[in-house]
């Protein structure tokens, strides 16, 4: 074959600076980017996500073309489509008798063993490069993973810290701390009003991919009357901006605090752009540390802002390649209740878990604490599959990609790992939720009752948890304070904690088949 290289860009791959491109010509080079049938419902994605990625990836294609390139765009309704990545890689190859593929290496498992399944079946050689959007290269991660006895996120991050000079003064943290996270607890005090997200009209393109995906995937969970998310490069760099002027002062402050309607407080909201490649994280971090620098952010919200992205998001990136496939099987705690049908209708007298499924619905998005202390909490608490708990977060979240999905879910929440990604169970009883929410006071629940039918669910849940799990986390020492209350308890105390969960679990309707998979 004499043709040019097939460059195939998938869906979270939209950056310029993309490896697969690095060394590549225009005119020697065909760009393929292929919207297929298997990527829209291998899960069955909220409306949102698919919106954003398919109008982000059409937008791409303009941008790639605009800039030189030759750009073979596959629709979704394109009549000859195949319906997946394989098939459209292999028509491509023949098409324009390319002489070789080359690509950027995918953020999914599933689809790194399909494309190894190509070179068998490929007619020409496929080069597979790394995706150094990432500021930790793989290998680099599983060189530091190697020999440690317990690989902590915090150790992590203060490598990246050294490694990339942010926040630093020569060999020391600024600041004289690595961390400010005690500065960042702050609750839903009251009149707290976050300036709104910007909003982004729809142009021709996106509207058209709104159309078609309110046709087309009626049936998927999600709402798209407030599509909002950006879908260009330059739309995603007017959304960072407005958020290191406007919301990254008080980032840290509010990190952890959730009012009921306000879907985003202080929150970036960039984790889809970041994700398929609309921002660069190091480039994120390089700006929010000059807005400490020169005087505009407090150094807890930005150092807060800065460990999610060095620390948090390329920890958790290496965490799962290092622990697939087993990481999508794991279930340590041996939990097997099937997730409850009001994940997807939001119908729950709970009123944290109502306002977090109404705002999943509505945006594609819930904020950190939303998800891991409110939905994860409960998911863990009630002993929810962790299977059914990550295909849930996979398909509701516009930022959803299985290598930042699955960590968070089986590691951080569920506790699926047995404590390799943290070292106690996120596990809360409702006074949590009412110290960092508005939300008890609105509820039919009342927080401070302990068991019966008007006591807040999380409490006797809090100890079914413990009292179910105790052979497995009774040795941990930071739960030894809760077991050690558990066990002073009387007998007809505890019995009475577990009896009243058992008779709110028997409440739990199971999730109508097919609304993930
Ligand atoms: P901010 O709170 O403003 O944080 C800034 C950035 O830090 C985020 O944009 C994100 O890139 C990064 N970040 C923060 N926390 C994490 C984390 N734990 N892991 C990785 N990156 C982090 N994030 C996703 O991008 N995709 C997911 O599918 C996803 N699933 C999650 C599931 C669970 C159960 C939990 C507890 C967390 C999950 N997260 C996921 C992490 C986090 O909740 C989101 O990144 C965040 O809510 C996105 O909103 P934001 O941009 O406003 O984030
Ligand atoms: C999530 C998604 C969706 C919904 N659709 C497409 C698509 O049609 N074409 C594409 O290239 N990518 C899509 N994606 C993103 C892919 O699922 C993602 O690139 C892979 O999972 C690898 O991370
Ligand atoms: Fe949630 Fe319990 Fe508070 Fe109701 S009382 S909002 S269920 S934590």
């Amino acid at each position: 074959m004499t043709g040019p290289v097939l460059v195939p860009i998938l869906g979270d791959q939209l950056s310029p600076a993309l490896s697969s491109l690095a060394d590549r010509r225009p005119d020697d080079t065909v760009v393929l980017m292929m919207e297929v049938a298997e990527e829209t419902t291998y899960v069955r994605h909220h409306k949102a996500k698919i919106a954003l990625i398919l109008a982000a990836m059409r937008h791409f294609a303009e941008e790639l073309r605009a800039a030189g390139w030759t750009v073979d765009y596959i629709r979704l309704d394109d009549p000859a489509n195949t319906g997946s990545f394989g098939g459209e890689v292999a028509r491509a190859v023949s098409r324009h008798n390319a002489r070789g593929v080359q690509m950027t290496e995918p953020g999914e498992w599933r689809v790194r063993q399909a494309m190894e399944q190509w070179r068998a079946t490929l007619p020409v050689r496929l080069r597979i490069l790394p995706d150094t959007r990432f500021i930790c290269a793989l290998p680099d991660f599983f060189e530091w993973a190697a020999g440690r006895k317990e690989l902590r996120m915090e150790w992590f991050y203060r490598e990246m810290r050294r490694r990339t000079g942010l926040l630093m003064d020569g060999d020391k943290p600024v600041g004289g701390r690595w961390n400010f996270d005690a500065e960042n607890r702050g609750g839903p005090e009251a009149g707290l009003q976050p300036p709104a997200l910007p909003a982004f009209a729809p142009d021709a393109i996106t509207a058209e991919v709104l159309e078609m995906v309110a046709a087309r995937f009626d049936n998927h969970f999600g709402s798209l009357d407030h599509f909002r998310w950006p879908v260009t490069r330059a739309d995603a760099e007017t959304a960072r901006d407005a958020f290191l002027k406007e919301r990254l002062p008080l980032f840290g402050r509010y990190q952890d605090a959730m009012v009921a309607g306000e879907d985003f407080l202080f929150h970036a909201a960039l984790s889809s752009a970041l994700n398929i490649g609309l921002l660069d994280p190091l480039d994120l971090c390089r700006r929010a540390e000059a807005e400490w620098r020169e005087g505009r952010a407090p150094i807890e919200a930005v150092e807060g802002f800065i460990r999610q992205i060095i620390g948090w998001r390329e920890y958790i990136r290496g965490m799962y390649w290092l622990d697939m496939p087993g990481l999508a099987e794991a279930n340590g705690l041996d939990a097997t209740r099937p997730l409850p049908d009001f994940y997807w209708t939001g119908e729950t007298p709970m009123r944290c878990l109502a306002d977090c499924v109404r705002a999943t619905r509505d945006n594609a998005y819930a904020h950190h604490i939303q998800r891991l202390m409110v939905l994860g909490n409960f998911a863990l608490l009630a002993g929810i599959r962790p299977q059914d708990v990550a295909d849930w977060y996979l398909a509701v979240y516009a930022d959803a990609f299985e290598w930042v999905e699955l960590p968070n879910v089986a590691g951080m929440v569920l506790h699926a790992e047995k404590g390799r990604l943290a070292s106690k169970p996120y596990a809360a009883s409702g006074a949590y939720i009412n110290r960092m929410s508005n939300y008890c006071g609105q509820c039919r629940f009342d927080v401070k009752r302990k068991t019966g039918p008007d006591a807040c669910p999380f409490n006797a849940l809090y100890w079914h948890f413990l009292a179910r799990n105790e052979a497995r986390l009774a040795r941990n020492p930071r739960l030894a304070q809760p077991y050690a209350t558990w066990r002073r308890m009387s007998e007809d105390k505890r019995t009475e904690y577990l009896e009243s969960a058992e008779a709110f679990l028997a409440t739990l309707e199971p999730a109508r088949a097919g609304w993930a998979r």
